[in-house]
């Protein structure tokens, strides 16, 4: 089966690709199709951006898409930088920028308030039907990063259960306990498919 994997983000489509590895779905990355108009992301929720993404590469593409929006929920900033963790610290910010300005946001707030979670949802768009898959990880955002692997705000996010932050627990085991790999064995079992054996 194949999709248009809808995202732009290295490190999303490193571990999308990993977390479906030894399935028969197949993706073509956004490179094949150059004309594709630029998605606004101003929806309030995952759902409604997720949908925005996956709907516009299918409506201009008839092509079955799967796009994903994620984001980091910090209870002690009321949900924040929720919709917006892309662009927390500014439009184009760089990952080390959004994690300098979380840290600021949180300066002064001890370890038993620092509860967060990821969120990711999926939307799969194709001539039959949309379909939303969520999954979330819960966890605590550090006082500062530690850790090399992943993207985005890992090296902040420790998972509950664990010691570690995501950037130093390494894919395997983020691949195992993530939001993203939540959402996406739920998309596995609605196709039929047991999981990879993560
Ligand atoms: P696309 O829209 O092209 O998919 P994007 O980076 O703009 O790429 P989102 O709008 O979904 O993606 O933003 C998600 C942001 O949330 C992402 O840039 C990270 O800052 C953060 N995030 C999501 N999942 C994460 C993860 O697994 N680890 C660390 N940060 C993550």
């Amino acid at each position: 089966m194949k999709f248009i994997l809808a995202t732009s983000n290295l490190g999303k489509i490193e571990e999308i690709n990993s977390l479906f590895s030894g399935t028969d779905i197949v993706f073509e990355g956004l490179d094949l199709y150059p004309d594709l108009p630029e998605v606004i992301e101003d929806g309030d929720t995952f759902r409604e951006n997720a949908y925005k993404k996956a709907k516009t590469v299918y409506d201009h593409t008839g092509v079955p898409v799967i796009a994903e929006d994620s984001g980091l929920e910090v209870d002690a900033l009321g949900g924040a930088p929720g919709v917006r963790s892309a662009r927390f610290a500014h439009d184009k910010a760089t990952d080390r920028e959004n994690i300098e300005r979380l840290i600021q946001e949180l300066e002064g707030v001890p370890p038993e308030k620092r509860s967060a979670r990821f969120v990711s949802v999926f939307c799969m768009c194709s001539d039959k039907e949309e379909r939303y898959f969520e999954g979330y990880v819960k966890g605590h955002i550090l006082g500062s990063p530690r850790g090399t692997s992943g993207f985005g705000y890992d090296p902040l996010f420790v998972p509950d259960g664990y010691d570690r932050s995501f950037a130093e627990l390494g894919p395997d085991i983020k691949n195992k306990v993530s939001h993203r790999s939540m959402a996406i064995d739920k998309m596995l079992s609605y196709f039929g498919r047991s999981d990879s054996g993560r």
